[in-house]
């Protein structure tokens, strides 16, 4: 029996954010439940937590978990580390801060991307943004890992991000079609999107495809059909069936002449030259003079050209068609091409804008408009994306508007010289090519002082200069709003389940800490304590839902809110579709622009690196690390492409030490038995991984749920460099790169060439 049972979430950037019970005896979290409140007025369903946050008492309590402040004694990566007071830790860095802003002024600091706690409202990022802020501010970053190359894209062609309609939309579709779009995996939460998704396509029946080049668990759960193809060619597979839609008069012409720009000669501009409309480029008539037949886009694809003929078909025959993409489609070196040209479809089809149809863009979710901590202004207007991080500390004089996506200034004036990282692990693990990180953070010259603040002793934790234990969400009260469902919206009211381990803080109380060393605290934080901010939170939620408890303490006890959806089932781009004269987009011509005369002047104005190429259509670009092109890395040596499918067992690199999670859903090598036989590999072998970035060490899975010349490595395992520097991990960005993609400079890290060998 246990003493009491809390309520707590489960704060990581799966998206979701589920409620968990705590059972809690003698001080100890004894045991963790998932929601199991029943039917009532407010909730309509259950928001039940996956594997990984059933098993949150095994990651709280790992022996990994970090308990004091440290300083760092060995060198960076090295995980030697001397215990020192707050006190201490906190002179350091307000020493280090006033140094850093005297020298060379605020913009030299950075808070390096790190999503490990999205989950709580006062316990955020935030409050390092809103510290800074009061400290003189601190380099921006804009993007982001998860979705910079579509950010991008979907802001050229229909001048706004998130133009999708909800998953449960698909009871009107005739046809599902996902591109790369791994909800059983990547959200996984009971309240989410996969039970919509489970009761949508039963009731519509609609056939389901999915395109992947993995089986992925939702190809095999939910899809009628799957149909790999190579990663880094949607865009060829789109163009192969455009050349059959318009060789065979399934385009919805009306649609095209009044909603979009460039499809053909009559919309485009008039002081663009001629064989530039996307017609041409399908059709062959344009500066490649290549027609994208079927037979074009399978030598890309890897898809029988009949097979893309019948695709065509059945997108082009029926309406209303769902038309999808994930997410692993543009996290590719040509990712902004990728996911124009996966739109191209439901654009071409007329399939946007309408019950049933889809953008071609992620399916959208609810969400309920919660306040978040007021960070006050930023002085600092500079703002570098956020994959370029690593280039502003070791070479911040190429640093430019025009060939680093500099924003706010022509070019970088100063370096990054200190760096923030809160539940981060982006310092090492998650960001690409770590050998070559690890090579730019052994230079203490370069980034002076790396504060990171951590529950665990992650990768990234070993390269703090001061290690900051801070409290997990057992060990204080926050809120937590539900992410990523259609039905619902839910509030979630955390109490602290247990006493902090060991010294543990919350991020709140360690930037007051430092706050007051420069005698900021005040302004930091506006009197109020940790929990008077929850509190003071929580009030300003009743401000949304009035119907929530004025007294806080009955909230507390309740734990959980629900409300179901407010609002009809929800269709982007709806109202432009129904007038788009009144409505109309946010791009400069106000429509749909499949030709877009902004990137035709960035690819003027932008310096880019040979390979690299911004168009101003949605064309099929090949580019580096996709075979067949001679790149830097040599074909011959590496002839296998290599992704990193997001993985069910972690959170990125989040609960990786968890055997429990480990056991269940061990970290393998994703190879097809085509692969593994000419190389004597056999299913469990221990391979190896190798290009000329890195090496690691991992075991085989030899499956036919991969296509044959493709590889999968899950990313988020733990990188475990031996003495010669062999991950014996399996962690992935040993072998990703830090190039950028042309037009976002965002991670291309499913653009991988290897080659794999049995280990001896
Ligand atoms: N379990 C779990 N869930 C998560 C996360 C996690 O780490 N673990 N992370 C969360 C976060 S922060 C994010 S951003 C999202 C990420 O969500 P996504 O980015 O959508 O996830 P990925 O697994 O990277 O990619 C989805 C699918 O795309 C496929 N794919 C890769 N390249 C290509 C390609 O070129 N073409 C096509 N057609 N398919 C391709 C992959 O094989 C994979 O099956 O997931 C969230 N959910
Ligand atoms: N090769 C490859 N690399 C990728 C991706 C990919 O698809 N392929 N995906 C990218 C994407 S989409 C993303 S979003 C990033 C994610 O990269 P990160 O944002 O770095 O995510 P995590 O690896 O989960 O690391 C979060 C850290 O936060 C810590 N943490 C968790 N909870 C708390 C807390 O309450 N308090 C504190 N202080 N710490 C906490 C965890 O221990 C963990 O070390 O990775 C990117 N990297
Ligand atoms: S990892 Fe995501 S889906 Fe799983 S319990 Fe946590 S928040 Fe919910
Ligand atoms: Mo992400």
């Amino acid at each position: 029996m246990s003493d009491k049972i809390v309520w707590s979430t489960c704060n990581v950037n799966c998206g979701s954010r589920c409620p968990v019970r705590l059972h809690v005896k003698n001080g100890i979290v004894v045991r963790v439940e998932s929601d199991h409140t029943k039917e009532d007025a407010l909730g309509t369903q259950q928001i039940r937590a996956c594997l990984r946050g059933r098993g949150l008492r095994k990651w709280i309590y790992s022996p990994e978990r970090l308990l004091y402040p440290m300083k760092r004694i060995g060198k960076r990566g090295e995980g030697k580390f001397a215990r020192i007071s707050w006190s201490a830790a906190f002179d350091l860095i307000a020493s280090k801060l006033k140094y850093i802003i005297d020298k060379y002024g605020n913009e030299a600091i950075y808070r390096n991307y790190g999503t490990g706690n999205l989950g709580g409202v006062v316990s955020h990022y935030n409050q390092i943004e809103k510290l800074m802020n009061v400290l003189g501010g601190k380099l921006n970053y804009h993007n982001s890992y998860s979705t910079a190359q579509i950010f991008q894209a979907m802001t050229y062609l229909y001048g706004k991000t998130d133009t999708g309609n909800y998953i449960s939309d698909i009871v009107n579709s005739k046809l599902v079609v996902l591109f790369g779009n791994n909800a059983a995996e990547t959200r996984m939460s009971g309240g989410g999107i996969v039970r919509d998704l489970v009761l949508a396509k039963k009731q519509s029946k609609a056939k389901v495809i999915v395109i992947d080049p993995l089986y992925t668990d939702t190809a095999a759960g939910f899809a009628d059909e799957w149909i790999p193809l190579r990663p880094g060619t949607d865009a060829a597979l789109a163009a192969g069936i455009a050349h059959v839609l318009i060789m065979n008069d399934m385009v919805d012409i009306d649609f095209l002449n009044r909603y979009t720009l460039g499809y053909d000669k009559s919309t485009m501009p008039k002081d663009i030259p001629k064989g530039n409309s996307y017609k041409d480029y399908i059709l062959g008539f344009g500066e490649d003079t290549t027609p994208k037949t079927p037979e074009w886009a399978a030598a890309i694809t890897g898809i029988p050209a009949k097979r893309i003929v019948k695709l065509a078909y059945e997108i082009g025959s029926i309406k209303p068609v769902y038309i999808a993409q994930g997410w692993g489609p543009q996290r590719h070196a040509n990712g902004e091409q990728t996911a124009r040209a996966i739109c191209m479809l439901p654009i071409l089809t007329g399939n946007v804008g309408i019950k049933g149809g889809n953008s071609g863009d992620r399916e959208a979710s609810f969400g309920i408009d919660w306040p978040t901590i007021a960070v006050g202004e930023n002085p600092v207007k500079t703002s570098i994306p956020c994959f370029l991080w690593t280039k502003a500390i070791e070479n911040p004089t190429d640093f430019t508007a025009l060939n680093s996506g500099l924003q706010g200034k022509k070019k970088l004036e100063v370096p990054i010289k200190f760096l923030w990282c809160f539940a981060s692990n982006a310092l090492i693990n998650q960001h690409s090519d770590i050998n070559r990180t690890h090579a730019i953070l052994q230079d203490e010259s370069k980034c002076e002082m790396i504060v990171l603040i951590e529950n665990v002793m992650s990768t990234s934790a070993k390269y703090a200069d001061i290690l900051l234990p801070g409290t997990s969400s057992f060990e204080e009260r926050d809120l937590a709003y539900q992410g990523y469902a259609v039905e619902m919206g839910a509030l979630m009211i955390r109490e602290k389940a247990i006493e902090p381990m060991g010294e543990c803080r919350t991020i709140f109380d360690i930037c007051a800490g430092v706050a007051r060393k420069m005698g900021k605290e005040k302004d930091f934080s506006n009197g109020l304590d940790h929990d008077q901010w929850v509190e003071e939170m929580y009030h300003q939620c009743r401000k949304i839902k009035p119907q929530l408890p004025e007294d806080f303490s009955k909230a507390l006890e309740k734990g959980l809110y629900k409300w179901p959806r407010s609002g009809k089932s929800f269709v982007g781009l709806a109202s432009f579709r129904k007038n788009p004269e009144k409505y109309p987009l946010n791009t400069p011509s106000g429509k749909i622009e499949i030709f877009s005369r902004l990137l035709w002047q960035m690819a003027q104005t932008w310096q880019l690196p040979e390979g690299d190429s911004i168009r101003a259509l949605p064309e099929y670009h090949p580019t580096w690390g996709i075979p067949g092109i001679p790149g830097k890395t040599d074909e011959a040596l590496y002839p296998l492409q290599l992704v990193g499918h997001h993985f069910k067992q972690r959170t990125h690199s989040t609960y990786g030490n968890n055997e429990w999670l480990n056991e269940a859903s061990p970290q393998t090598l994703w190879i097809n038995s085509l692969d593994a036989k000419p190389r004597g590999i056999e299913h469990g072998d221990l391979v190896k991984v190798f290009n000329d970035m890195g090496a690691t060490l991992v075991r085989a899975k030899v499956t036919p749920r991969i296509m044959p010349g493709v590889l999968s490595l899950p990313q988020g395992a733990w990188y475990k460099p031996d003495k010669e520097g062999i991950d014996q991990g399996g962690c992935i960005n040993t072998l990703t790169s830090q190039r950028p993609s042309p037009i976002a400079k965002g991670n291309p890290q499913h653009t991988n060439l290897v080659q794999v060998v049995k280990e001896k």
